[in-house]
């Protein structure tokens, strides 16, 4: 069963890294360039990491619990590309960027190691890193949310920031969940369900988020060329009528 979702993630990323690099190829502004780009490494670490996986790379047993830890070393990787991915989206402040990334590579690194530690051990790790975690979600509700309504002011701006905040939180939250009913953790599931799990979150996560991210810069600029044309009119009518 395990090795069937590995495959099942090999592919799902394999195709999702083809279709956002022949849309960055083709993609017309640096925006958008910019956005397919970032999702097309985000899909392709992950074909990478699927790839070492289904060849049985990249695991170990660790006290008695057995571990794909190349999963950690690839996350490290493809998470600060989807905070960059938000941040782009959102045309962030740096300070704010910088902070998400900052806690994110440290959510990751101590979960490496609560991973790797045997237990009473890991839970005091699993605990630092969710400190992290809380603080990745407080950056985004708040200061990130805010950040973008500003400069996208309007229902849309709201909607989409919204939007796009709920479902990163809700997939991100569901890993720590998977992690402690695991074999990592208490050891509630499987190896073949874990392997499912994280199999269908990462595909989420990044095949998913990726088309949802496409679909915000959308609406966005839909948004913006409308409001520009708006604009645009009243400056012709405006003159036009002060002349009569
Ligand atoms: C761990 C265990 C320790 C506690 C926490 C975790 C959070 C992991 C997350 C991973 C997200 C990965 C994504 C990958 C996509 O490329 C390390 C499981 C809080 C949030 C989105």
């Amino acid at each position: 069963m395990t090795q069937f979702w590995l495959w099942i993630g090999l592919i799902s990323m394999t195709v999702g890294a083809g279709f956002f690099g022949l849309c960055a190829y083709r993609s017309s502004s640096e925006r958008w360039r910019i956005l397919l780009t970032l999702n097309f490494f985000i899909t392709a670490i992950a074909s990478v990491l699927y790839l070492a996986m289904v060849m049985g790379q990249g695991y170990a047993v660790f006290y008695g619990h057995s571990t794909y830890w190349v999963r950690y070393l690839t996350w490290g990787l493809s998470t600060p590309l989807l905070i960059m991915v938000i941040g782009h989206l959102g045309k962030s402040k740096l300070s704010t960027i910088g902070a998400l990334i900052g806690a994110d590579v440290l959510m990751i690194g101590t979960g490496l190691v609560a991973t790797i530690s045997p237990p009473p051990i890991s839970y005091v790790w699993y605990l630092v890193s969710c400190g992290f975690f809380a603080g990745i979600l407080y950056l985004l509700w708040v200061p990130y949310r805010h950040e973008a309504e500003r400069t996208y002011p309007g229902k849309i701006g709201k909607k989409s920031f919204s939007k796009l905040v709920t479902v990163h939180i809700a997939l991100w939250t569901a890993y720590p969940i998977v992690w402690l009913l695991a074999d990592s953790g208490i050891g509630l599931l499987s190896d073949g369900v874990e392997a499912m799990l994280y199999t269908l979150l990462d595909i989420a996560a990044k095949v998913g988020f990726g088309l949802l991210s496409v679909n915000t810069l959308q609406n966005l600029e839909d948004t913006s060329s409308s409001a520009i044309r708006n604009g645009a009119t009243e400056q012709v009518v405006v003159p036009v009528r002060a002349n009569r």
